[in-house]
């Protein structure tokens, strides 16, 4: 009975809840406490109750009975008297939570774009590739020790005949000999962006981080084509006021090649506590090697090229004002941290 009746009075006090007009509300109120209702129908099952537990029964019952009528009586009156219950039209609403996006998303969102509009085609390749593309066909053979500086996750899994082990992509560079297999011939203009993994964290490295890489190849591209893609972007992603500078380096597939640094958002360039001189280090960059052309069959005779890639974390990091002490922050799902951006 005790069970019977605390249904009832869910079901009961739900349909009133949802009920949107009068006439529902009076069938509502006939139903539950009219004379023939349900519960004068409950009612004259007390008989058969024990004494003990008439009392009990009987005090819920009245409780139920009179929760229902107070759910139901002022409904009914605002509607008699056209007042919508508890409604202040006049009262602000209440915004309802909204998310966003991950900062990283915006920042990859505003690379493309700043890219696309000089004609770079974005373009994504496997985060999961063969040996052949991170390494091997980027003028790096099996065992040579430039590979160590990729800290490198190895997949344990048969490996290709031809195009060796299966690696989580420790950069964006293994995008260059697959643009250009699919188009087949310059001029290309890409840029990808990616997943990058390595065995590494701390504050300034996470073991998973994202890439962007440029790679452009065609007919007499040399390095001030180079330097001015650098500083178009610079000046877009960072503002009108930051400059850019290439510093001799030394990767295996670009020749010569580069790191590149921008100025810092505080001092621009002057020398502060935050930096290094004046400059903070945005990623590597050069021109392509002839080999790396080789490799994807283009002719490295007739065709030149330049790429660079820089870790998109790092450089929406160096933007003005944003000053996030760990990059580990960025991937900590911490909604405190996220909500800022
Ligand atoms: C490279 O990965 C080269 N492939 C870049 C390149 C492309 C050079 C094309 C020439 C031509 P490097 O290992 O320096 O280079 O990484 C580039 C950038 O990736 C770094 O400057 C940094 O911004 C970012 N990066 C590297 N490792 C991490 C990491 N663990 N966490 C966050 N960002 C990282």
């Amino acid at each position: 009975m005790r069970e019977k009746l605390l249904n009832l009075k869910n079901e009961a006090l739900a349909q009133i809840i949802q009920a949107t007009d009068p006439e529902e509300l009076e069938r509502l109120r006939a139903h539950y406490l009219g004379k023939s209702g349900v519960l004068n129908q409950i009612s004259k099952e007390f008989k058969s109750l024990f004494d003990e537990e008439k009392t009990e029964t009987g005090r819920l019952f009245n409780e139920i009975k009179s929760a229902i009528s107070q759910a139901l009586q002022p409904k009914l009156e605002n509607w008699k008297t056209g007042k919508l219950e508890n409604l202040d039209i006049t009262l602000p609403g209440i915004r309802p939570p909204q998310g966003h996006l991950h900062p990283v998303t915006s920042a990859i969102e505003e690379i493309s774009s700043i890219f696309e509009k000089i004609g770079f085609i974005r373009v994504r390749y496997p985060e999961v590739d063969w040996d052949w593309y991170a390494f091997e066909s980027l003028n790096m053979p099996a065992s040579h020790p430039a590979r160590d500086d990729w800290e490198t996750f190895i997949v344990d899994a048969p490996e290709h005949p031809k195009l060796g082990k299966i690696v989580l992509t420790p950069h964006t560079s293994n995008g260059q000999v697959r643009e250009m297999e699919r188009l087949g011939h310059p001029p290309i203009r890409m840029v990808n962006i990616a997943k990058c993994y390595r065995r590494q964290s701390d504050v300034s490295h996470t073991p998973m981080f994202h890439q962007f890489e440029g790679l452009v190849i065609d007919e007499n591209i040399n390095i001030t084509h180079l330097k001015g893609t650098i500083d178009y972007f610079v000046k877009q992603f960072f503002g009108p006021n930051r400059k850019s500078r290439l510093r001799p380096y030394h990767f295996q597939f670009t020749e010569p090649s580069f790191e590149v640094d921008v100025t810092c958002d505080i001092c621009l360039g002057k020398g502060c506590k935050l930096c290094k001189e004046g400059w903070l280090e945005l990623g590597g960059a050069g021109m392509v090697h002839p080999n790396v052309l080789k490799a994807g069959k283009i002719d490295s005779e007739k065709y030149t090229g330049f790429a660079f890639g820089w870790g998109v974390e790092r450089t929406y990091m160096m933007k003005s004002g944003l000053k996030i002490p760990d990059l580990r922050l960025l991937y900590s799902n911490d909604i405190r941290f996220l909500n800022q951006f």
